[in-house]
């Protein structure tokens, strides 16, 4: 059996590389690494080489992601459990998997057309201490709960739903949302390790791929820290501060260079081990700018 076991990096594709720059180090706390190939930049959140690649190529959306898998054995099961099941993958060559920072790796889609790759072996940096891209109380969580989730863009979810649980995933719709046309949103939250989900999806109709990339702090002084900045900079907010009925961290959700968002976080729960779904979250996530995607009433 071989199965995913975090969410592990991710790479967007962005048209502003500079603003990116100075996002990701004095807003969110990210250490950027220019290795100089000029069409590039990484963003350290631990000791892995990187967690995020951006890349300068414009279309302002995710490019991909990559899953991990324990190691070779793993990885070649996970081979066998995706042609068996019929989905089409390649493997990437010794090139691509170096440029990925990995020993292995697998590129596919899943059914929203959303690039997945699947690896093992990523390049840790032991050597080299986390230097935060402005001061830090604390760390990033990531470890065994690997980045961070996404809220993806997937037209049928079901078909998702199937796709993530063949990589290894569990979950179920954990929300319902009574929207003011009389419908009721049904997300759906799928988890690998402790974190409480690593993908979801069932928002509705998205224009890219990605809503948002939720990532956690380790001390609440960051988390506000990084809310002061948000409000110095007049950053637009999509969702004000409040606490998610599932995963229960304290959470905002402000917009990134690219016109889409990031949820910032702390004080996450771990997955219970059964299923519940709530109808609304625990307090605040009022909603604020408008158009990007989570004009959803949360409270
Ligand atoms: C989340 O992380 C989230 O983004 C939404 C919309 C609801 C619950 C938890
Ligand atoms: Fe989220």
């Amino acid at each position: 059996m071989s199965v995913v076991t975090e969410l592990g990096y991710l790479g967007l594709s962005v048209s502003d590389l500079a603003a990116w720059r100075a996002y990701a180090a004095e807003v969110a706390g990210m250490e950027v690494v220019d290795e100089g190939e000029g069409d590039r930049l990484y963003l350290r959140m631990d000791l892995w080489h990187h967690r995020i690649v951006l890349h300068a190529d414009g279309s302002d959306d995710l490019a991909y992601m990559g899953w991990r898998v324990a190691g070779p054995q793993e990885f070649a099961a996970m081979q066998e459990k995706l042609s068996a099941a019929g989905i089409p993958f390649t493997v990437g060559t010794e090139a691509e998997a170096r440029e990925r920072r990995v020993l292995g790796l697998l590129k596919l889609a899943d059914p929203g057309g959303n690039p997945t790759e699947i690896f093992f072996g990523p390049q840790v940096d032991t050597h080299k201490p986390f230097h935060p891209g402005r001061p830090m109380f604390g760390k990033f969580l990531t470890g065994s709960q690997g980045v961070g989730h996404c809220i993806l863009r997937q037209d049928d979810v079901e078909a998702a739903a199937r796709f993530y649980e063949l990589l290894g995933l569990r979950g179920s719709v954990e929300y319902h949302l009574h929207l003011p046309n009389g419908m009721v949103a049904q997300p759906y939250f799928m988890h690998c390790n402790e974190r409480q989900h690593s993908v979801a999806f069932g928002l509705g109709p998205m224009e890219k791929r990605i809503n948002h990339l939720m990532f956690e702090y380790t001390e609440l002084d960051d988390l506000g820290m990084a809310h002061d900045v948000v409000r110095a900079k007049k950053i637009d907010v999509a969702l004000q501060l409040g606490k998610h009925a599932n995963d229960q961290a304290l959470t905002f959700y402000c917009a990134n260079p690219s016109g889409w968002l990031w949820e910032f976080g702390w004080g996450a729960r771990q997955a219970p081990s059964q299923q519940e779904y709530y109808t609304r979250d625990i307090f605040g996530h009022g909603n604020e700018a408008a158009g990007y995607g989570m004009d959803v009433p949360l409270l």
